[in-house]
């Protein structure tokens, strides 16, 4: 056989570097900007059933609350009882989070090669190209992220950096809140080797149970332990798994999941009801979503305004136009839709507008060559 010969034009592969950003107590953290009065309180977020009055979950708490033993998932009642006097308890408002959540990660997606949302309130992001590798790079990317969603947003996010997802997960729970741990490749089997096997990520209940029951304690017992004895426990790629994880080792990659909107959203530089004022704000900001449009290379069926008027309520108006790429067409009817809420509600004052379009078709067709190399 030939020997193998590197090029000189080949590169060695780039280390990869993946950050893992969680937003800290995400929807207390979003209730207390919304209403200032209540900041510095211990903050419930309940999911209120309405069977009876206080029947229902936490959704999350605050730190505050937190230290009063308040914990996610606690029925409501009890949650009373250890609250003290000033905590504030309120129900939650899942679509206002969900607007706060889609701007943030708009605003990420450009912060990075690839952004993957993997829930409301958490993202991963491939950095490997933008940081060109460079593990200090990446840490510089994840110190502007944080201070551009505390300016921006006033939250604060914990952030884990590591050589791929599970290590930049479990990197971002390491320091909370507010945290920014990084996790470099040739650290991993440090950080690896003082867990118990309870906090290794993706490992749940039940196989921690049955781990114990093997007396597999630590992710380091996990890593050494003969393959064949998990193989009598479990069956199909588990094994394989199991001590995949056990090494911080994961390939998966960093997957875009495909957005159902585009939205964008501003607050005017002073409050205000004159139609033609907020037309024009919302023509900059189509401008915004007919590049995402374009990038995606989608296709929408509804468009929405979002109008936060100046007591802080949220309004949605929505309109169905048929699937269409044309954003002149969105704003025209966008730009209907709020005339027709300034006419029905005279004397309210917008503090801050979206536009969204949703419904989203993805077109399947490969980018030309052309695209590819303009990219
Ligand atoms: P953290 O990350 O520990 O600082 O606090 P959170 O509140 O951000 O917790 P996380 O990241 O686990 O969850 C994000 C949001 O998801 C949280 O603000 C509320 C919601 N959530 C979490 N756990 C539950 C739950 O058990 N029930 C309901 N309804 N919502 C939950
Ligand atoms: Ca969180
Ligand atoms: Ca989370």
């Amino acid at each position: 056989m030939e020997p193998f010969l590197i090029s000189p034009h080949q590169t060695i592969p780039m280390q990869r570097i993946i950050i893992h950003l969680d937003f800290d107590s995400f929807y207390a953290s979003v209730e207390e900007n919304r209403k200032p009065e209540i900041r510095g309180k211990p903050v419930v977020i309940c999911v209120f059933s309405g069977r009876t009055v206080d029947s229902g979950a936490v959704a999350t708490a605050n730190y505050k609350a937190r230290e009063l033993g308040v914990k996610a998932g606690m029925p409501i009642m009890f949650a009373r009882r250890k609250a003290s006097e000033e905590t504030v308890f309120l129900p939650y408002d899942i679509e206002y989070y969900r607007e706060v959540t889609d701007r943030i990660m708009a605003m990420l997606e450009d912060e990075c090669d690839v952004l993957e949302q993997a829930s409301i309130d958490e993202a991963y992001m491939d950095v490997s190209e933008k940081s060109r590798g460079s593990w200090e790079a990446a840490e510089a990317i994840a110190a502007r992220i944080k201070q551009m969603i505390r300016e921006q947003e006033n939250l604060t996010c914990s952030i884990g950096i590591g050589p791929n997802k599970l290590m930049a997960k479990m990197a971002g729970k390491a320091r909370k809140p507010d945290g920014l741990t990084v996790v470099r490749e040739k650290d991993v089997a440090e950080f690896m080797e003082k867990l118990p096997v309870e906090k290794i990520h993706g490992i749940g209940t039940k196989t921690v149970e049955t781990l114990h029951s093997m007396k597999i304690m630590t992710a380091k017992e996990l890593a050494q332990c003969n393959p064949l004895v998990l193989e009598q426990k479990f069956g199909g790629n588990k094994p394989q798994l199991l001590m995949d994880k056990a090494k911080g080792v994961d390939e998966s990659p960093v997957e875009p999941r495909q957005a159902q909107q585009i939205s964008k959203m501003k607050t005017l530089k002073e409050d205000s009801n004159d139609p033609e004022k907020i037309a024009s704000e919302m023509a900059e900001m189509a401008g915004y979503v007919r590049k995402k449009v374009e990038k995606k290379n989608v296709t929408f069926r509804t468009v929405s305004i979002i109008l936060i008027d100046t007591q802080l309520g949220m309004q949605t108006r929505s309109e169905t136009i048929g699937q269409t790429d044309d954003v002149t067409n969105a704003l025209a009817t966008a730009k209907n839709l709020l005339q027709k809420y300034l006419n029905e509600n005279r004397g309210k004052k917008i503090r801050r507008l979206g536009i969204r379009v949703s419904n989203l078709e993805y077109e399947k067709k490969q980018r030309s060559l052309d695209d590819f190399l303009q990219r």
